[in-house]
C-alpha cells in the first residue's frame, strides 16, 4: 500500500533543516551555509511495516522550510496539510532548543492531529554529550515526543529520526483506520471453509 505524507521540517536559523534532509535524500554532506529561501519541496519514499505485516510505503513531500524570524513568519500555507513535521534545533545554541514550543504550537494550530518528532543536531560538535543534550531531552520528555540526537555530517541517527516520524504516521493511520487489515484475504479464507 502506497501513501503520501507532507512533512515539514521546522526549526530557527542554520540549526541543520536542510542538511538533514540532504543527508537523508542525497547521502551528502556540505559545510557550506545557505541559507533556504521560503521552502523547497523533495520527494523520498520509506518503506515500513504495519503491524500486520503488509508493507506500507510512505511518499513522503519533505518541505525544507526556512527558519522563522519575528518579522518574517512562516506562512501558515507552508504548514498546511502536513501529517508530520521534525523539530530541529542545534544541540550547541540554547535559543534554538527553547523556540520550539511556540515552532510546535504553531504547527500544532495548523496540524492538531499531525506527528511530530524532534532533531537535537550537530551531535558531532559535542565535547560532552551527557550535558549537552540535557536541556532537549528534558524538553522532549515534558512534551511527550521522541527525540533523536542527529549529526548531519556524520549521519549519525538520521535515518532513525524519519523513521520514528514514519511510525508516528503509521500509529497515526492504524488508529484511523487508513491503514486496514487485508480484509479480501480474510473474506477468501472464510469462502475456503464455507465449501469444505
Ligand atoms: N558540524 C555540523 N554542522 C552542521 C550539521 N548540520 C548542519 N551543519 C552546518 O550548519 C550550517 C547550517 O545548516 P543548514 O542545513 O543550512 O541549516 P538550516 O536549518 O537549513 O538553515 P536555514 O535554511 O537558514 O533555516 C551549515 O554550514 C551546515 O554545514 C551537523 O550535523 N554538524
Ligand atoms: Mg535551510
Amino acid at each position: 500500500m502506497q501513501l503520501q505524507k507532507k512533512i515539514c521540517l521546522l526549526g530557527m536559523y542554520s540549526v541543520g533543516k536542510t542538511s538533514l534532509i540532504e543527508r537523508f535524500v542525497y547521502h551528502r554532506f556540505s559545510d557550506h551555509y545557505l541559507s533556504t529561501l521560503g521552502a523547497k519541496v523533495t520527494k523520498k519514499s520509506l518503506q515500513i511495516s504495519a503491524s500486520d505485516g503488509q508493507q506500507i510505503e510512505y511518499n513522503l513531500l519533505i518541505w525544507d522550510i526556512a527558519g522563522e524570524e519575528t518579522e518574517n513568519k512562516i506562512p501558515p500555507s507552508y504548514l498546511l496539510g502536513a501529517a508530520g513535521a521534525i523539530l530541529v534545533a542545534d544541540l550547541l545554541r540554547p535559543e534554538t532548543i527553547e523556540a520550539l514550543p511556540s515552532v510546535l504550537e504553531r504547527f500544532k494550530e495548523i496540524n492538531p492531529g499531525a506527528a511530530v518528532v524532534l532533531a537535537g543536531n550537530k551531535k558531532d560538535l559535542l565535547q560532552d554529550i551527557e550535558s549537552d543534550s540535557k536541556e532537549i531531552l528534558r524538553l522532549a520528555h515534558q512534551l511527550k515526543l521522541p527525540c533523536h540526537l542527529t549529526s548531519a555530517k556524520t549521519g549519525c541517527q538520521v535515518d532513525s529520526v524519519f523513521s520514528a516520524l514514519a511510525s508516528s504516521l503509521l500509529s497515526r493511520d492504524e488508529a484511523n483506520q487508513v491503514i486496514s487489515p487485508p480484509k479480501k484475504k480474510a473474506k477468501t479464507r472464510q469462502a475456503k471453509d464455507q465449501k469444505r
